[in-house]
């Protein structure tokens, strides 16, 4: 182990969760298309669709982005404060995470990954989900504090690019879980234990959602921290523009809590006035989207043009397409530019009726969450394993394939929800014939969906099995060093995006405007509650 040790835990810890969280994917993916396999019940497929949203959404997603923003933070501040500390957060995640899953896979709590009330799980299965949160906020103060002691060393100089992106991420993700906080520990645990009978589910989603949408961003800044600084790197070019980084990650700070009313559009008890403001915020949170988007095609196209490339697009074919890394990321971008048609169709208030609650949704999500993210953290795994683990890659040849073949079933399986959903397809049900005739028309798409699932669990497989070679048989080599690409114009002095302290406080502010008056319209609503309901 190196100096990343804690780092590394993390990553570990999130590839074990993606792999039973894979098998489980299949699983339902077969249920809703009605072809039957030993064991297939309503029971299974709805403690398959909690496990697998679970550990996909919360567990594979927050571990891996901990581990990352470890190593990251480590190597662009030159230190590490309270490592010790880091490690009681991991054990104690680790234990959330064990509990919570057993309560899961016993059938005791499958109120899926946005547990939302009346559904009621077993109480360690909000205690389990709480102690993530804690080892999350560990994190937070270690990269905080870790700043500190770089900036009483630096008092005038630029945050490294890199840290100030894991910086405005872990602020973002403490203002997010302020929310996930008031729900879990404020409402759900204590219900849970009996000590009220009745809960009110419109204040209790309204409190997750304060926290579900930044949760999306916790997912993607992550990953856009590899594409703006190590993908240049990789590719053989430069960052575009470092000033434009910066300014990214400060607006996905400033933007991406108050837009949480775009998940409830069809929930009562929220004014559409609310709703519009949301809605405003939620294109407004496009645009940083939009700049990465532009920035890092530059970057590449910088890349390629270092490398001699004279013509409008042959620097395309100067890009490293056979480097796993690079594969995974420049597919996960592709993913990323569907993912914002259905995104913007999602946001829209008039189209979301139309594909609310629909497979169109879970099209959606596995385009932007399951590819876009957890394409770009598998190929970050193989550039990033041998530089905190200390040993060589193991079947480089698997791992170059890997990322195709997650491409290319997802595209059949998201093109395949994606109409299914239109048609109007519910999503979270045990089987899409359920409806009769209309199931019909659905066959053919559920079972195309399917065969995608079977392509994407051959590939997860692919990349647990060579992560688990790297991990135990990987030869012992000297780390590689973790290297960011440099700007093509570095920033001379810190300049306004680096004000970190005054951008957390506006984006309180914002968080405060968004949800203050909508939460106490919400709470003086009179109303009786509802008592809880375990499904089986
Ligand atoms: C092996 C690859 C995968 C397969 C076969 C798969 C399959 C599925 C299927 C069929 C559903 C729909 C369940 C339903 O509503 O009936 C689903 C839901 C979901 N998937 Fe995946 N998936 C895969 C990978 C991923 C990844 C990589 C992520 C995120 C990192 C992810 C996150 C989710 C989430 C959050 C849900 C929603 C669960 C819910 O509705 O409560 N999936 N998946
Ligand atoms: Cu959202």
């Amino acid at each position: 182990m190196t100096k990343h040790g804690v780092a590394a835990a993390h990553i570990g810890a999130a590839v074990v969760a993606f792999a039973v969280a894979s098998l489980m994917g299949v699983l339902q993916a077969l249920s809703m298309a009605d072809i039957s396999f030993p064991m297939r019940s309503e029971s299974l497929y709805y403690m398959a669709v909690t496990s697998h949203g679970v550990l996909m959404a919360l567990v594979f997603t927050t571990f891996f982005a901990i581990g990352l923003g470890y190593a990251i933070a480590r190597e662009a501040l030159g230190r590490q404060t309270g490592t010790r500390i880091g490690w009681v957060g991991f054990w104690l995640a680790i234990a959330g995470a064990a509990a919570a899953a057993w309560t899961i896979l016993t059938g005791q709590s499958s109120v899926m990954y946005t547990f939302y009330p009346p559904l009621q799980a077993h109480p360690l299965f909000y205690i389990g989900a709480t102690l993530i949160v804690v080892d999350s906020w560990i994190w937070v103060g270690i990269i905080l504090f870790s700043y500190r002691s770089w900036r009483r060393e630096h008092p005038s100089d630029p945050i490294p690019a890199p840290a100030h992106a894991v910086m405005a991420t872990a602020i973002l993700w403490s203002l997010a879980t302020v929310g996930l906080a008031i729900e879990v520990v404020g409402m759900l645990i204590p219900w849970s234990l009996g000590w009220f009978e009745k809960i009110d589910p419109m204040v209790a989603r309204t409190y997750f959602w304060w926290f579900g949408h930044p949760l999306v961003y916790f997912w993607l800044m992550p990953a856009y921290t590899l594409w703006y600084f190590v993908l240049p790197h990789i590719a053989g070019g430069r960052l575009f523009s470092d000033k434009l980084a910066r300014m990214v990650f400060v607006l996905f700070l400033l933007l991406s809590t108050p837009v949480g009313f775009h998940h409830q559009f069809s929930d009562p008890g929220i004014t559409a006035g609310w709703k519009l403001a949301h809605t405003i915020t939620t294109y407004a949170v496009l645009y940083p989207s939009f700049v990465t988007a532009f920035t890092i095609i530059a970057s590449l196209e910088v890349a390629g043009r270092m490398k001699g490339a004279k013509g409008l697009f042959d620097w395309i074919g100067k890009l490293p397409w056979r480097d796993p890394f690079f594969a995974s990321i420049a597919l996960a971008i592709i993913g990323f530019a569907f993912g914002g048609f259905g995104g913007a169709i999602n946001a829209a208030y008039a189209m979301n009726a139309l594909v609310h609650n629909t497979a169109f949704i879970q099209g959606h999500f596995h385009v932007t969450l399951g590819t876009t993210v957890a394409l770009t953290f598998m190929g970050a795994s193989y550039w990033l394993l041998p530089r905190i683990l200390g040993r060589e890659l193991r079947f480089p040849a698997v791992a170059r394939i890997q990322p195709y073949l997650w491409f290319f079933g997802m595209t059949i399986f998201s093109t395949a929800y994606h109409i299914a959903g239109i048609r109007g397809l519910p999503r979270r049900v045990y089987s899409a014939s359920l409806n009769g005739s209309l199931g019909g028309d659905w066959h053919t798409l559920t079972v195309a969906a399917a065969i995608g699932a079977i392509v994407l669990f051959t590939s997860a497989m692919a990349y647990v099995f060579v992560v688990a070679a790297t991990w135990f048989a990987g030869r012992k080599i000297e780390a590689p060093a973790i290297e960011f690409a440099q700007p093509v114009k570095p920033e001379p002095v810190a300049g306004i995006w680096d004000r970190l302290g005054m951008w957390t406080a506006i984006a309180a502010v914002l968080v405060i405007i968004a949800y203050a008056y909508p939460l106490y319209q919400l709470i003086s609503h009179p109303r009786f509650g509802s008592p809880g309901f375990k499904p089986f």
